[in-house]
This record gives structure tokens, sequence and C-alpha cells, in this order.
């Protein structure tokens, strides 16, 4: 080829890589699903995916992440280094390629242990592109390499700037706030609740996440060091730590050699409630798909057997439900899909068939000989299992009785409800309120056009503790899904939720400021999480924020939701104002709630967004679980919200 052509070439296939990288900032969302809170942490899961990668095909084991000072973010890990040397193809560094070419990640090294496709698994040069800056360092064979990109594009070629004697890759990027416009800060809850997600998921792997923004009172940054030796066995007895479990050991198995790697880890707890979190390549599949499928089958299949076998359901009327099998379940389910083919809404869903089969029969296989060696667990399972066929019948039949109720148009709405006029369930929003006095107060101040009003009396019943038909037979919690219009489960077993005749797009929990209040919006919040999940995962369900304080001088007054707020405007007046502290939503008068908490033009509401189902799940077993220490423990140290993203 002459010298001619191959500049050409080059100059061609540049222009193709900045058309690519052009793409990924023109259209964001397309690459890392949205430009919100999400898709900017996302950035962080790419990078850390891909010396994640680097530590599963067996080449690095310590992986650390920090929030940096300014806001970037730094990935490092001890692998082997990105390779700096010449690609043949592209006349430049493979790094400059892995980083500037869309869709260049790993495909130089075929034998790479790659899986991580799907959500993630766009490629490094995605995070570079939406980045104002980005930093690249290799440390390899003896040197240190390094390049800096601005918005995708290189400031110039590789270039050694000394030598060492580690190895690995470390990647610094700052986001670009003309793409992440909501915001470009990250939030250390978020991130440090996906690293321990990643160290369960990839046994052996040393995880450590610093935020370099704060110092605590000692002068030291806020850290934390994520390890599991047993992987999904560790991640089970975390995610259960506060259930009371009627086996004696976590049931698991690991098949890493198999042609799909899977990974199982189940326990059995004297709850009601089935927890099965699923994942693919890492990426959680709230949506489940064949792996779960599998999963089930196995699980029905075998226990089953055993039960059919053993005798124990012999004066059993009616028959055992696939439902019945997973009441009090916690399981994990971790598969490596080398061509993921996601499918869904939120394309977290596996399709590939080819998954089934394997799935089932490690499961199958691994709880056979578990039922083997460990006959008292066994009789427990089963008698449990016999239980909840037993409960589902009774729940059924309270279910029904609500269902007559709502659809039927039996009973009609709930006589405590004062509703709203408008009919567009699209612009009606509805306020669950703490008592029947500050429901009086909600009930004069609103904009009765568009706003409902449900009173709750006191606190409402702790679904994480109750049977699932006591759920159903609630007084409260009946008139909350009569309220809503919402029917569960139309089906045999089904317990899908019918959201398509909610009637009102924002449900919005409105309690006093205090101890009191977060309790009673955690168990809304933990009902809702439990029994209409997708309400959630919709966007329907916001926290409303009531003022705590009202500061007072003359005829100037003003609000304060926290005490910098209240000293701030104590001194706009000149100090000496008087101070009135909320202590409920009954000390306000119906003026004063509509303009500091119900105006859609003034208030503050968040909303309740699941980001990590598995750590919401962990969270509220152990708010309104059994064991006390714990709760008080995580009170104390944190918001009741802390893991629900406001
Ligand atoms: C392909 C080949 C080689 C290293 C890597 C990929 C690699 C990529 C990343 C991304 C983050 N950390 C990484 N560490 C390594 C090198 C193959 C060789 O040295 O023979």
């Amino acid at each position: 080829m002459s010298e001619e052509i191959k500049k050409n070439n080059y100059s061609a296939d540049s222009i193709q890589a900045l058309e690519g990288m052009e793409h990924v900032r023109m259209r964001p969302s397309m690459y890392i699903g949205d430009v919100g809170v999400r898709g900017l942490h996302h950035l962080v899961y790419e990078v850390v995916d891909n010396s994640i990668d680097e530590a599963m095909g067996g080449h690095c084991d310590a992986i650390s992440v920090s929030i940096n000072e300014d806001g970037s973010v730094t990935v490092e890990d001890n692998g082997r280094g990105i390779p700096v040397d010449l690609h043949k193809k592209e006349g430049v560094s493979a790094l400059e390629v892995v980083m500037t070419k869309i869709g260049a990640g790993g495909k130089f090294d075929k034998d790479s242990y790659k899986v991580s496709g799907g959500l993630h698994g766009v490629g490094v040069s995605v995070v570079n592109a939406l980045s104002v800056h980005m930093k690249s360092t290799v440390f390899r064979e003896g040197k240190i390499y390094e390049q800096e990109y601005e918005r995708g594009k290189s400031l110039y070629p590789v270039k050694q700037i000394g030598e060492t004697e580690k190895r690995g890759t470390r990647q610094t990027f700052f986001p670009d706030d003309t793409i992440f416009t909501q915001t470009t800060e990250f939030s250390y809850d978020t991130l440090s609740a996906r690293m321990r997600e990643l160290s369960f998921l990839n046994k052996g792997i040393t995880i450590t996440f610093t935020d370099k923004r704060e110092v605590d009172e000692k002068g030291e940054f806020r850290s934390e060091v994520f390890h599991s030796d047993e992987g999904l066995k560790e991640y089970i007895r975390y995610l259960d730590g506060n259930r009371e479990p009627i086996v004696s050991h976590v049931i698991s198995m690991d098949n890493d050699k198999g042609e799909i790697p899977v990974e199982v880890a189940l326990i059995y707890n004297t709850s009601y409630t089935e927890n099965i979190f699923s994942y693919v390549n890492n990426i959680n599949t709230h949506e489940g798909g064949t792996h779960l499928q599998g999963f089930r089958s196995g699980l029905t299949r075998t226990l089953k057997k055993y039960a059919d076998a053993s005798g124990l359901l012999d004066k059993l009327k009616f028959e055992i439900a696939g439902d019945d099998f997973r009441e009090g379940l916690t399981a994990i389910i971790s598969v490596k899909v080398s061509e993921p083919q996601f499918e869904g809404q939120t394309k977290t869903k596996l399709g590939n068939r080819e998954v089934v089969s394997p799935v089932s029969q490690a499961v199958g296989e691994m709880l056979e000989n578990y039922l083997e060696e460990n006959p008292n667990d066994a009789k427990l399972i089963i008698q449990k299992v016999i239980l909840a066929a037993q409960a589902r019948h009774a729940a059924k039949k309270a279910r029904e009785m609500v269902q007559r109720k709502t659809v039927m148009g039996g009973g009609g709405l709930p006589g405590k409800l004062s509703d709203c006029s408008e009919q567009d369930p699209a612009r009606c929003e509805v306020y669950l309120v703490e008592g029947d006095s500050a429901g009086g107060t909600a009930k004069q101040g609103r904009d009765r056009n568009f706003q409902a009003i449900l009173p709750l009396r006191g606190k409402i019943l702790n679904v994480e503790k109750a049977m699932h038909h006591k759920v159903f037979e609630n007084e409260e919690i009946r008139n909350i899904f009569t309220a809503l219009g919402v029917t569960v489960g139309t089906a045999e077993d089904s317990k899908a939720l019918n959201l398509e005749k909610l009637r009102y797009h924002k449900v919005i929990i409105m309690c006093d400021a205090d101890v009191d209040g977060s309790h009673i919006s955690t168990l809304i919040l933990t009902f809702f999480f439990r029994f209409m999940k997708e309400l959630i995962e919709e966007g329907h369900v916001y926290i409303a924020a009531p003022p705590l304080y009202l500061v007072k001088k003359g005829n100037k007054k003003e609000y304060a939701w926290n005490d910098v707020q209240r000293d701030q405007a104590n001194e706009r007046m000149g100090g000496s104002a008087n101070i009135q502290r909320y202590k409920g939503l009954g000390e306000m008068n119906a003026e004063q709630l509509w303009e500091t908490t119900m105006d859609p033009n003034f208030r503050t509401l968040r909303q309740v967004n699941i980001d990590s189902l598995a750590e919401a799940d962990q969270v509220f077993s152990m708010l309104m679980g059994d064991e006390v220490p714990p709760r008080r423990e995580f009170i104390e140290k944190n918001a009741v919200y802390a893991n629900i993203d406001a």
C-alpha cells in the first residue's frame, strides 16, 4: 500500500470514528439509557466493568474506585494494562482505538473473557465521548503511558511519562455537564451499593471505594472495602441477615466451568415474601427471563418430587402451585451468557432460550443433593410449602373480596376518600395523609380540581411481618387499593398488578416531619414495595416535604426545611425573629399546608425510585423486620430514605 492510500484510509477511518463519537454525544440515551442520575452512574459501571472483565480473566484481583475532590471519578485495576502498541489497521495505539472508537472495546483480544455485553458493555469510548475530560494511564511492561481526551477526542498521541514496577490501568473522567444537564454529582450510596453487589457477584476481587469530596472529623475520607470469598452465599447472608432462616445452611452451587456458567444460592426464611434476584453478566435482570424460568422450573420440579415421595402431601386437598414453593425464599441466580439477548420494557429480561435447561438442571441437582443430605431441613421446607398453599387459598378469598368492591364497583370508593373532580388520571394526584386531623386540613387546603385526599389511621399494617391474607383483610390497605383503582392478580396465581385503571398518576405520601412520620412513610413504602412494586418502578410514588419551621417577624414570614434555612431566614429578618417548630402537619392551618407542601408551584416532592432492588429489599427487611439492633443502628446513621433516591 502506498503512503498516500494509507493516509487516506486512516483519515477515512478516523472520520468514521469521529462520527461514531459524535453520534454518542447526539443520542447519548441510545448508549447509556438516559442522561439523568441513572445514566450518569452508568458511566462508572461501564469503566468498572472493563476492570471486572480483566479480573474474570484471572489477570487482576484489585480494583479501586474513587470519587475525586473535583467530582471526577477514577477507576484503577492491577491487570495487564490496556495495550499501547500500534494498532495496525487504525494506525494509532491500541489504547487510542479503545478510547476513541465506538464498539472497539476488547475486540482485538478474542481470547479475553469478555461477557459484559448488554446494558453496559457499550465500551469505555462511550464514557470518553460523554466526558469533558478523560485521562487514561497504563502501567505496562515497566513503563507508564498516558493519553488525555476532551469530549472523546484525543489531545495527543499516547506518550510514555515514566517507569514503574506496577501493572494496570487507571481511568479518570469528568462527566460533561452539557450532556448530564440534571446533575453531574455522583451519589455515594448508589456507587457503594453497586460495588458491594459486584464484589458478591465476582468473588475474590477486592473493590475499594473512596469518596474524596469530604473528610470526616478524623480528617479521613469515607471509604469501604468490598471483598467476598464465598460470593452469592455471602450475598444471601447479607440480604437475609435480618430475617430468620428455617434451614441450617445457605444452599448454593457454582458451576463456572460449564458452557453457560451458572451460580445459584438460596435460603428459606420465616417470612412470607419471595425475593429472587437474577443477574446476567453482572447486570440485574429486573424483568427476569429464561434464567429465572430455569430456576423456577428446577426448584418446583425437585421440591415437588421430593414432597410427593415423602408422603407429606397425602392429606392435602388441593394442588400445590408454583408460588407456594417460593414463599419465604430468598435466592440469587447469576449466569454468564456470551451473547445475551435482552428484551422487555427496560431491556432487563433475558431472552436466550438455551439458558433455561442448564439452569434448571443445575438448580435441580443442587437441591436434590441438599434435601438428600439434610432430611430435617427438607421436612421444614415442605411444611412451609404446605402452609403457603393453605394461606394462598385464604388470601385468594380475601383478595376476591377486595376485587369485587373495586372493579365490580360494588362498594364504590372508600368513604374516607375526598376525591378530586378532574377525570384524567395523568393530571390527578392523591395524598395519603397520616391521621384524620391532618387529613381534614389537607382537604381544606387542597385544590379539589386535581388533588384527592385519603387519610390513613395511625400506623398502617406492617406487611413485612403479616401473612398475605391479613394484608388483604386490612381496612387501610383495602382503602388504598380501592382509592387507587388498581387490582392484584387476575389469574389464579398471578400477583401481577394491574395499573391500567390507576386513578392518580401521582401518589403522594404526606407524613409528619418527625420519627413517627418517617416510620409511617416507611410502612406505606414497604407496602408499595411488596405489593405494588410497579407503582414505584413507573415513578408514581412521591413523598411530600412539609417544612420544619415557620420564621416570623412583623408581617414577614418564611418557611424553613432545615436548620440552615431557618438561620438564614432569621438573619434576613435582622435576627430575633419568632421561630415556630412544626411538630406535625396538624400544627399547620390549611393555607400554610397548601403554600408549603401542596401547591405544585412551591412544594418539593421527592420521587421514590428503586435503585437497586436487592439493596432496597435488604433495607426494607431490616427496617420492618424482627431484628431491632440493626434497625436502630441504621436509623441513627441514616435518613430513612437513604437508599431510595430522592
Ligand atoms: C485486552 C488485552 C490486554 C489487556 C486488556 C484488554 C485490558 C483491558 C482493560 C480495561 C480496563 N482494564 C483493563 N486491563 C486490561 C492485554 C493482553 C496482553 O497483555 O497480552
